[in-house]
């Protein structure tokens, strides 16, 4: 069985605890306090952060890392595109959420960010965002017409827009509807912590 060692309010490990309820499969969540990391976190991670995914003798971190394993290991619902020109695509559009996106996101959860790094990081995430919109206008999710990894991914950022302080402006409502699509999703629900689950009204 897998045990994925899981931040309560972490929104990497938010993404593989989605891809592990997609999935439906056994799986065991140990909830870490991400402020108070136990040691053997350090063990498994050499970076010290979460999350960490267990599966006999395999260890991993980086949760675009962990689901794609647990992706490959359990193929239904795939949530990686089939096809290797896609599945390349949605590679490099995951590696280009982490630059533009989760970078700033990562700042808005140090503890250790000043004010004016979190007001950059705000002003970056709402600029990246807006630019994706128009996506929507034409699709259901990010890909096209099928939940992939690239919703897992940025769901758990536009979750916490509320709590981060991110205003977006009229003109996002095509990725807001998008949005509460994500949010409704059994799996998604089920995903949540109790700590995320207060995150919004
Ligand atoms: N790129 C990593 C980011 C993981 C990450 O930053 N996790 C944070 C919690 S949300 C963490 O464990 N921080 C503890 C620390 O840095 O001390 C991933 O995708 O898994």
């Amino acid at each position: 069985m897998m045990t994925l060692y899981s931040g309560t309010t972490c929104p990497f490990s938010q993404r593989s605890r989605i891809v592990l309820y997609e999935k439906g499969m056994d799986f065991q969540i140990i909830d870490v306090d991400v402020f108070n990391l136990p040691e053997d976190i350090s063990l498994m991670n050499p970076y010290n952060r979460l999350p960490v995914l267990v599966e006999r003798e395999l260890i991993l971190h980086e949760s675009n890392i962990i689901n794609e394993y647990i992706d490959e290991r359990f193929p239904h619902p795939q949530l990686m595109p089939a096809e290797p020109v896609m599945r390349s695509r949605a590679r490099l559009f995951l590696f280009r959420f982490e630059t533009e996106l989760f970078t700033h996101v990562s700042t808005l959860e140090s503890t250790s960010s000043n004010k004016a790094s979190i007001d950059k990081a705000r002003m970056a995430i709402r600029d990246n965002l807006l630019q994706i919109v128009p996506v929507f206008a034409k699709q259901k999710y990010m890909l096209g017409e099928d939940f992939t990894m690239l919703d897992v991914a940025i769901a758990p950022l536009l979750w916490r827009l509320e709590h981060y302080q991110i205003q977006l402006p009229k003109q996002a409502s095509p990725l807001l509807k998008y949005a509460e699509r994500l949010f409704s999703r059994p799996a998604y629900i089920d995903s949540l912590s109790p700590a995320e689950k207060a995150m919004r009204k």
